[in-house]
């Protein structure tokens, strides 16, 4: 394949996130969080599975930090588990709790790794749920004064923050279909907690800068959707907007998208919990965006319906996904089709001109039916495919003239896959979860050449 083109300074990276590695979950005063609770539910996740053991990453970091070093990675990507730092959300620190990303940070920089925190991965304190959660307005302000907390310890030592990780997903999985944690289904609420995130990123931002920190933003799921059919056209716009341009309006234009009205109907006129200058606090300038990217999505036309559980696309209102038979799909049952990454940042970058700022991929991978060999080691090819197409998209987005600043591979280890449990693997490092034994998968090894080759620190 000819030679992909980077610039200098191009981050390369891997990620992950507590609640999906770190297991002890009851260890040094960590407070439960959402996702405990909904684990804890019978038949919510697969197989019963747990926050434990995850990868025991709490324990084990540093034969993680090696296995970064070993990959030869710029940075690390890793969320702070609020509910460690703040066991019941707010009120008293506890101490234990931070420094155990105190020494993480320390490691990581011993081994010329910049760290990239992201401050809230999913796992709300169950606390601040009991009142609400992000229904509540006030988890907005929890949430800044948590941001506070953590950067007071970590800003001398982490140069690049994300407030938010995929506030899609906590809202509308959260609180629209009950897919995920809280597993609240519903309407309004799952607006309101949208807009409480958004909220609570603004105003996290705030605090972030009072601590010094100067490289801040927050990572969106984006969806790069096509219409099934010329007539799909209607819902491919209300697609757009209930998975984007709810997040990228406000936070880039300081408004909510125009067609709303139109693709949540009744639902947003009761927008009570929209107050006046909300919408300055969440378009407060940001130093990037983080995008995370796994799969197009293809749409058609469809009635409007209430949320179904049954459904894990039950919060999307008329429209409807369809299967694209061409294409090959990754254990998710998610279509590969690596270019549409490269349409997703040049379309950004065509929608928003100057006022989109710099760009991140915060993850791209895939989870493959991964079997160890006989020697041991998984021979994940596709995953590696999977891989080297995306990185090919990145590069085609730098070539358009897209401001790409890194790339960060989803993830570093097999982890707990949210609703999936264990059963779904997205690592370019096996886990095994009974010995807690690590094995670097070929697309590890892959891209451990790939960065050496295109890094410029390497
Ligand atoms: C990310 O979520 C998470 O940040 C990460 O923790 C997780 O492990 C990883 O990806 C892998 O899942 O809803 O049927 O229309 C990704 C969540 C997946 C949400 C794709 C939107 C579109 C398919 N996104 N999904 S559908």
């Amino acid at each position: 394949m000819a030679e992909l083109s980077f610039p200098p300074g191009f981050v390369f990276g891997a990620g992950t996130a507590a609640f999906q590695i770190e297991g002890a979950t009851r260890a040094d005063g960590r407070g439960p969080s959402v996702w405990d609770a909904f684990c804890a539910e019978p038949g919510r996740v697969e197989g019963g599975d747990t926050g434990e053991p995850a990868c025991d990453h709490y324990r084990r970091w540093p034969q993680d930090v090696e296995l970064l070093r070993r990959l030869g990675v710029d940075s690390y990507r890793f969320s702070v588990s609020w509910p460690r730092v703040l066991p019941t959300g707010a009120g008293a620190v506890n101490r234990a709790g931070l420094d155990f990303y105190s020494r993480l940070v320390d490691g990581l920089l011993a081994a010329g790794i910049e760290p990239a925190v992201t401050l809230y991965h999913w796992d709300l304190p169950q606390a601040l749920e009991d009142g609400g959660g992000w229904r509540a307005r006030e988890t907005a302000h929890r949430f800044a004064e948590y941001a506070a907390v953590v950067a007071e310890a970590l800003a001398d030592r982490v140069p690049r923050w994300t407030t938010l990780n995929e506030p899609w997903c906590s809202a509308f999985l959260g609180y629209g279909n009950g897919v995920h944690a809280p597993g609240v289904r519903s309407g309004t609420p799952a607006l309101a907690a949208a807009h409480h995130l958004l909220l609570g990123h603004g105003l996290a931002l705030g605090a972030l800068r009072a601590a010094g920190v100067r490289e801040a933003g927050i990572t969106l799921n984006l969806d790069q959707v096509y219409p099934a059919t010329p007539d799909d056209e209607g819902a491919a716009l209300r697609a757009r907007t209930q998975r984007n341009l709810v997040w990228t309006e406000p936070l880039l234009r300081g408004r909510y998208p125009a067609a709303e009205a139109d693709t949540w109907g009744e639902l947003i006129e009761r927008q009570d919990f929209r107050r006046d200058g909300d919408l300055a606090v969440i378009a407060a300038p940001m130093d990037f965006l983080g995008v995370n990217y796994y799969t197009p999505a293809t749409v058609r036309t469809a009635p409007h319906r209430e949320p179904d559980p049954a459904r894990r696309d039950a919060t999307d209102n008329r429209f409807a996904h369809v299967r694209d038979p061409r294409a090959r799909h990754t254990a998710m049952d998610w279509a590969v089709a690596p270019d549409t990454l490269r349409e997703l940042l040049v379309g950004l970058r065509e929608e928003y001109g100057p006022a989109l700022p710099p760009l991140f991929v915060t993850e791209n991978g895939s989870a493959e039916d991964d079997v160890p060999g006989p020697d041991g080691v998984v021979h994940d090819a596709d995953r590696t495919a999977y891989l080297e197409g995306h990185l090919r998209a990145v590069a085609g987005a730098l070539a358009a003239g897209v401001d790409v600043r890194g790339y960060y591979v989803w993830s570093l280890l097999d982890n707990f896959e949210w609703t999936y449990g264990y059963g779904k693997r997205f690592g370019v490092v096996h886990v095994d979860y009974a010995t807690q034994r690590r094995t670097p998968k070929d697309s590890y090894h892959w891209y451990r050449e790939f960065v050496s080759r295109h890094s410029a620190r390497s």
